[in-house]
């Protein structure tokens, strides 16, 4: 029985993609929605595309796809990071969270800690995206929905970065006036959790009077992060840091993400220091935590 849709001759209903692999639809079902065969819904259904289901009966040449994960003597090797970073992105991509979720519960299954989730999953899955949309292969709707899981797979993280014990103090982030983004310091407030700090995300779009505000509300105040990654505001941006240091004084004030590329674009906007990856950007909030632990 063929359920190709007659919009698209290359694309396959889920029922004749079982088919052709030889399994119970069931079974396809499982690989579409843990990543591993990439498919698209359309209305109530699945699409799989012939290229794709290709490279799937490629990639498994002889051996079971239920055993991918297992590893061990005699077994097939375990599935690598970047295979799960690729599943994830298709995931991402199809506004699939249960699909999203199942991938990342994959790769922690497989040994991933959660801010491996974060750094080596999540946010190349989430620049690729932004490289496609630039070259104009995706249409901004499908960044806006792989936004909106990525969004709720940060959260269903979130628990496990909490850290009993002593803290490390308050740091205050947020994305500055104008900035869309929020998902930078959404991932980066969860890795410095996971350090032990106590994190106030303000989010996207944050006015530095409401940078302000926070930090006077929260005790033990370590440093105030601002967040660009839309080139189109950094003009602004020092002037901002200016109010929020005024606002704020003696409280160090950070500015970084994608927009602020090196160390003398970070001085520049009046930041007090550079990192140029996720651990080094902990170790730059740890430093001025130093001898304040407790
Ligand atoms: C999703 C997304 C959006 C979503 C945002 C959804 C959301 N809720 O966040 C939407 C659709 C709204 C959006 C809008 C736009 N976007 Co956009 N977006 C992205 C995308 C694909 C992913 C962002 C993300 O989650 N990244 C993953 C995280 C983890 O990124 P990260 O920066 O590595 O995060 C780390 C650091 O920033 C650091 N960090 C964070 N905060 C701080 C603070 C301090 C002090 C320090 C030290 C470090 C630090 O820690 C983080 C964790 O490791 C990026 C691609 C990319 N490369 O990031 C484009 C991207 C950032 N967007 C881009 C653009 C151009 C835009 C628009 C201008 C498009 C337009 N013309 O409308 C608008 C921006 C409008 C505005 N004024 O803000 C460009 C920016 C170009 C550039 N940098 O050269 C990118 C890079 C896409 C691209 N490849 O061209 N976008």
């Amino acid at each position: 029985m063929s359920t190709r849709t007659p919009a698209d001759p290359a694309q396959l209903g889920l029922r004749e993609a079982a088919e052709r692999l030889g399994v119970h639809y069931m079974t396809a079902y499982r690989y579409v929605r843990s990543g591993r065969l990439p498919a698209t819904k359309v209305g109530d259904e699945w699409r799989v595309d012939e290229v794709d289901l290709a490279g799937f009966r490629r990639d498994r040449p002889g051996r079971s796809v239920e055993r991918d994960e297992s590893g061990g003597p005699g077994k097939p090797a375990p599935t690598s990071r970047r295979t799960h970073r690729e599943r994830l992105e298709a995931r991402l991509l199809a506004g699939d969270e249960a699909g999203a979720w199942g991938v990342v519960e994959a790769a922690m299954a497989a040994g991933a800690e959660p801010s491996e989730v974060l750094t080596e999953m999540l946010s190349p899955a989430m620049r690729r995206i932004g490289e496609r949309w630039a070259a104009g292969e995706l249409p901004i709707a499908e960044e806006h929905r792989a936004s909106a899981v990525a969004n709720r797979l940060i959260g269903r993280l979130g628990p496990r970065f909490a850290r009993p014990g002593r803290r490390r103090g308050t740091v205050v982030l947020g994305s500055v006036a104008g900035d869309r983004h929020s998902l930078p310091t959404a991932i980066l407030s969860d890795l410095l959790r996971g350090a032990g700090f106590d994190v106030m995300d303000l989010g996207a779009d944050t006015p530095p009077a409401s940078f302000v505000d926070a930090g006077r509300q929260v005790g033990r105040l370590t440093a105030v992060g601002l967040c660009v990654s839309a080139p189109e505001v950094l003009d602004g941006v020092a002037a901002q840091v200016g109010e929020v240091r005024e606002g704020l004084p003696g409280v160090p004030v950070l500015v970084g993400g994608g927009a602020v590329v090196d160390e003398a674009s970070a001085l520049a906007l009046g930041s007090e220091g550079f990192a140029a990856d996720p651990a080094a950007v902990v170790d730059l909030f740890a430093s001025y935590a130093s001898g304040r632990v407790g």
